[in-house]
């Protein structure tokens, strides 16, 4: 439990409906009936009702008519005891709320101050927690109902298992090797390392459903490049559908880094148009622009080349595909409507296994096939059902924790070595100890809940 209440607005700042203003701690049933006057005098508001009163200033002026609800520890989102004031939703009515709520001897709360504490009170573990976020900024029903899932504990649940069966692994195994003189060890290296393998194969599956999970919240991050004029932004607006980048006949038309985001399969597909590509720009601004062209292809993950396919290849298609070859990447030949030019056995001799799909931006032809073939690219043929919420950190815990295991595998297969297989058991517990939280790590902690809004 905390000492202090702490007090911030849930809902998103600017003009609304409502606004609700959250307390939650040991004063915060009182403070919240000293702000608000209800009919029935405070001791006697009951838990889980709403009270209708008014928000009072402190010169004892009503400022706004509300709603006043209380929930008693420890039936409430933190476990503590929890009060909300729903004010008329406007900035400075919720603002004046809160104020009042700090003149009463609340803190505001941290970003994320609000789940975190629900996380310490035993009320979610990590991973529960880290997919209220993932409900919080889900962009498609795909991801909302990943989110859904590990919040409701699916994800914990697998992780759980595995941890489990991860322990009872290592206290086996370091009975073996705490009693070395029994003739027959407690557990042969092979049993050991059938048992390892299974846990590799769990966790490789929880592995595939969170990637698919972290997809569809994250996205993909794609940079349409290729020479001016081939095409990028008629494409860019062909496939959102309006009108959002200038688009004319002269080379050098887009300056800037123009970034965009529309889903297909229930994955954002975050584009970035950018200005074509040429050695010689003509003037300051455009090879400014270049500049940035570089900077969106290092931070995509799929480069998305566009070429003019009524143009014959040169020296640039030459330069651009080594520059593409190591990355993943689409080759898209625009303006399909008219007459081919491009030479595609070349093409091939350069990019022997990309993928080519012929499009036309201006008649929208092939736009359905080069959707499916960037999220093909990264997601794979495989379902997007079934996807577990999962932020790149818990991503990363699950890696190591399978190669903790493999090497753990490795060690007993390579060198019957049992001591350093129990290491490598422990190191990939420890992995899922960050998952669920079990792990004391303040600063861990503090990394997951600093991504929170305030107010959650
Ligand atoms: N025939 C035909 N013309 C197209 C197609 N796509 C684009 N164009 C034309 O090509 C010209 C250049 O289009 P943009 O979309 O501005 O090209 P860009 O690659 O963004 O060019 P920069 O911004 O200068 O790098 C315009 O005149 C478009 O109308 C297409 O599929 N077919
Ligand atoms: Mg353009």
């Amino acid at each position: 439990m905390f000492g202090d209440t702490i007090a911030a607005i849930s809902t998103a700042w600017g003009d609304g409906g409502i606004s609700v203003i959250r307390l939650s701690g040991p004063d915060s049933l009182s403070i919240a009936g000293d702000i608000v006057r209800t009919r029935k005098p405070k001791n006697e508001l009951l838990s889980r009702f709403m009270y209708n009163g008014s928000l009072m200033d402190e010169t004892g002026t009503p400022i706004d008519e509300v709603l006043l609800v209380f929930f008693r520890s420890p039936k409430s989102y933190t476990g503590e005891d929890l009060a909300e004031i729903h004010c008329h939703g406007g900035s400075l009515v919720a603002q004046r709320c809160l104020e009042r709520c700090l003149q009463m001897g609340c803190r505001h709360a941290e970003p994320g101050e609000f789940t975190r504490r629900a996380f310490e009170n035993g009320r979610l573990d990590l991973a529960q927690a880290e997919a209220v976020n993932g409900i919080i900024h889900a962009r498609s029903n795909e991801a909302l109902k990943a989110a859904s899932r590990t919040l409701r504990g699916e994800l914990s649940r697998f992780v759980r298992e595995v941890y489990d069966e991860l322990l009872s692994l290592s206290a086996d195994l370091e009975v073996g090797i705490d009693f070395p003189e029994e003739d027959v060890p407690y557990l042969t290296d092979q049993d050991a390392s059938d048992r390892i393998e299974t846990l590799i194969k769990d966790l490789q599956d929880i592995t595939d459903r969170c990637t698919t999970g972290y997809l569809l919240r994250e996205g993909i991050r794609i940079a349409l490049v290729g020479r001016p004029n081939v095409g990028k932004s008629s494409l860019l607006n062909a496939l959102l559908k309006e009108s959002r980048a200038i688009v004319t006949s002269i080379p050098g038309t887009t300056r800037d880094v123009i970034e965009e985001v529309f889903t297909h399969r229930g994955i954002p597909l975050r584009l970035m148009d950018t200005a074509g590509l040429r050695s010689t720009p003509s003037d300051e601004v455009e090879a400014m622009g270049i500049e940035r062209t570089s900077q969106a292809m290092e931070r995509s993950d799929v480069v998305l080349w566009i070429l003019d396919g009524s143009e014959p290849l040169g020296d640039f298609e030459r330069d651009m595909a080594a520059r593409i070859a190591d990355r993943p990447h689409i080759v898209a030949l625009n303006k399909s409507d008219l007459p081919s030019r491009v030479d595609e056995g070349y093409l091939a001799s350069y990019l022997p296994d990309s993928k080519v799909v012929h499009i036309s931006a201006q008649e929208q032809m092939g736009l359905e096939e080069l959707k499916e073939a960037m999220v093909e690219l990264i997601a794979g043929t495989g379902t997007l059902e079934g996807g577990l919420n999962a932020t790149a950190r818990q991503l990363e815990e699950l890696r190591s924790a399978v190669d903790s295991l493999t090497l753990g595998k490795d060690a007993l297969e390579d060198h019957h070595d049992q001591t350093l297989a129990a290491s490598g058991l422990s190191e990939s517990r420890e992995a899922l100890e960050r998952i669920l939280g079990l792990s004391d790590d303040e600063a861990l902690l503090d990394l997951v809940f600093s991504r929170f809004c305030i107010g959650k």
